[in-house]
């Protein structure tokens, strides 16, 4: 078993597989960026390395970083977590050809051939794994699409090859919009996944999402540990799930478990892994697999009993799957609520502030995995989640009883987060009923009952904390890119010189206009109006130039930003006195693109 392991990664998936390794008796490194010296999970290692600025793509990002981060340390695995590189084919790779570090995850091959959704589906569909009706090959021609669409009726799916989680997906409702839409696949496949390939599927109405959790060792052993029922999101971002399924019988269940082995076990996969299926009709259609641990995995470990965490690391580590698949029981009922920094009701806009009170529930059947302390500042370098809370119970009924003390238990202020919007689902019928679909979220929620959730439920950004004067002062120190926690004490002058004020230590989201994180209205320099970015992203396109006259509402860029597509608007119309961005930038939550006079 490894003897120091290196967490490539921040937040609570950090801590959570912190966590496995102490229980293995193995030490723990972290690396962190500017904006998380003092995150939870630097504080939870042994040791910690900083791998770069605030910029996820210039720290958590930088393989070569990582990896240097691993040799300083001594570390013989990483742990990639989820998000961040923890499907990247070529760092797999590259840790996989790093004498003495053994990469904790499926092979490269394995992801590479997993991760190109037409191989996929190929191997599945010679696997005997339903796939949904569709093309196994690239389509590069709209009359493809048309011929496709004729054939097995619309709507179709194109999707992106090198897609997932919804980026890429376009879908066509008749001949007319084929051309259109499959230009645009082929923009989103390229700018996301550097892959312009797509290929079609039948677009299957109100569909479950339904995912199987796999293990599979370095000796042929390959189990499933039951499925998850993520059906409830929002623009293809997971809000709750749950396991087992309400929406399944013992049968289909069984048939998903015996499909997902077959599959994973034709692409020689190994390690953790998850095989997602679309349900409809009483019928499933293998979608993806995602190569890596997911944040719902809770979920499976709650109700079996298995630590999947642990069981990545024996593997990795060559150790044999020490149960057979009969082995494998679930009992009672859970559920994972992500929280959030997010106003539900304001679009689900990112939050950012300061927990002047951080108090999770807890009792019985109560999990929550998060990396946060009272006290800490929540900013908006990284995605939103902030904490995962997993209640178990006996049965669904008693799961979402005991849901609804916990959320009522947990006490969050100074950040807004989206605990009254779970709140208002335990109090939605559909949801309680267990007859949600994927579309629920996007395309029948009355969103007056979020605005209320909030009103009811919802607490105020406030802002920072007064600092108390304290006899005993830590201080965190680098020396070399290592990082030392000291605490001196504090004889009425300050022991060493701190200052607080420099926006530059202060994590969270810098801004250069005023601090207006609104799309518009601030003081800027001229005398126009700035137009900033709402969230932290990357710029796919910019549709004005300077000099052009606008109107109030036209698209001045496009954002992507947490896996969706935003649009940049003009907040009032005028004339474009200042493009800031360009194609391909990375931009700050705050960051003036535009200025319009
Ligand atoms: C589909 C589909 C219906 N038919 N494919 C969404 C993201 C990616 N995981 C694939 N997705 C879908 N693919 C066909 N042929 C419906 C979705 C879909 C969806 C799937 C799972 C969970 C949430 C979803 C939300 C919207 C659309």
């Amino acid at each position: 078993m490894f003897e120091r392991v290196l967490v490539a990664n921040r937040g609570e998936i950090a801590v959570r597989v912190m966590r496995a390794c102490e229980e293995l008796g193995i030490d723990t490194v972290a690396v962190y960026s500017e904006a998380d010296k003092h995150a939870g999970h630097v504080r939870y290692a042994d040791e910690a390395y900083n791998v770069g600025p605030a910029r996820a793509a210039d720290s958590y990002l930088d393989g070569a970083a990582i990896v240097e981060a691993a040799r300083k340390a001594d570390a013989d695995a990483i742990h990639p977590g989820y998000g961040f590189l923890a499907e990247n084919a070529d760092f797999a790779a590259r840790v996989q050809d790093t004498a003495g570090i053994t990469w904790v995850g499926p092979t490269s091959d394995a992801m590479g051939t997993l991760g190109e959704k037409t191989r996929a589906r190929n191997v599945m569909d010679e696997a005997d794994v339903p796939i949904v009706p569709g093309t196994t090959d690239p389509v590069e021609d709209p009359e493809e699409v048309v011929a496709f669409g004729e054939e097995h009726g619309y709507p179709v799916a194109i999707k992106a090859e090198g897609g997932g989680g919804g980026r890429g997906m376009k879908i066509v409702e008749s001949a007319d919009d084929a051309a259109e839409k499959l230009t645009s696949a082929k923009r989103e496949g390229e700018a996301y996944f550097d892959n312009d390939s797509v290929y079609l599927e039948r677009y299957l109405q109100s569909p479950r999402h339904i995912e199987v959790q796999i293990l599979a060792d370095h000796h042929g052993n390959v189990r499933h540990l039951g499925e998850r029922d993520c059906s409830l999101q929002r623009r293809h971002q997971k809000v709750i799930e749950e396991g087992p399924s309400p929406a399944i019988d013992d049968e289909m269940r069984e048939s998903l478990g015996e499909a997902a082995r077959r599959g994973v076990a034709a692409a020689d996969y190994t390690n953790a892994g998850t095989v997602e299926f679309l349900v409809v009709d009483e019928e499933f259609y293998f979608l993806e697999v995602n190569t890596r641990i997911q944040v719902e995995h809770t979920v499976t470990e709650q109700i079996t009993g298995i630590d999947i965490v642990k069981w990545q690391l024996r593997v990795a580590a060559g150790e044999e799957l020490a149960f057979e698949q009969d082995d494998v029981s679930v009992a009672g009922h859970a559920m994972e609520f992500r929280i959030n920094a997010e106003n539900a009701a304001d679009e689900f806009a990112p939050q950012t502030g300061t927990l002047a009170t951080y108090d999770p529930p807890g009792g019985i059947g109560v999990r929550v995995d998060d990396a946060l302390r009272q006290g800490d500042t929540v900013g908006g370098d990284y995605d939103s989640m902030i904490a995962k809370l997993i209640v178990e119970g006996s049965d669904r009924e008693e799961c979402l009883a005991r849901s609804r003390r916990a959320l009522a238990e947990f006490d969050i202020e100074g950040l807004v987060t989206i605990v009254p919007f779970h709140r208002l689902m335990l109090d939605d019928d559909r949801f309680c009923a267990g007859e949600h679909t994927t579309d629920y979220l996007d395309e029948h929620l009355d969103e007056d009952r979020i605005a209320d959730a909030q009103q009811r439920w919802g607490t105020e950004p406030t802002g920072e904390t007064d600092a108390e004067e304290a006899v005993e002062r830590e201080f965190t120190v680098e020396v070399n890119g290592k990082r030392f926690e000291v605490t001196l004490e504090d004889r009425g002058g300050l022991a060493v010189p701190t200052d607080s004020g420099d926006a530059d230590d202060a994590p969270g989201p810098r801004r250069d206009s005023g601090g207006d994180d609104g799309g518009g209205g601030s003081d800027h320099d001229g005398a126009g109006e700035a137009v900033t970015a709402d969230m932290q992203g990357t710029i796919l396109g910019v549709n004005v130039a300077e000099g052009e006259d606008v109107a109030s509402g036209d698209v001045l860029a496009v954002l992507e930003a947490m896996k969706m597509e935003n649009d940049v608007v003009a907040p009032r119309g005028g004339t474009i006195a200042e493009v800031g961005v360009a194609e391909g930038d990375s931009v700050d939550m705050g960051e003036t693109l535009f200025v319009i006079e």
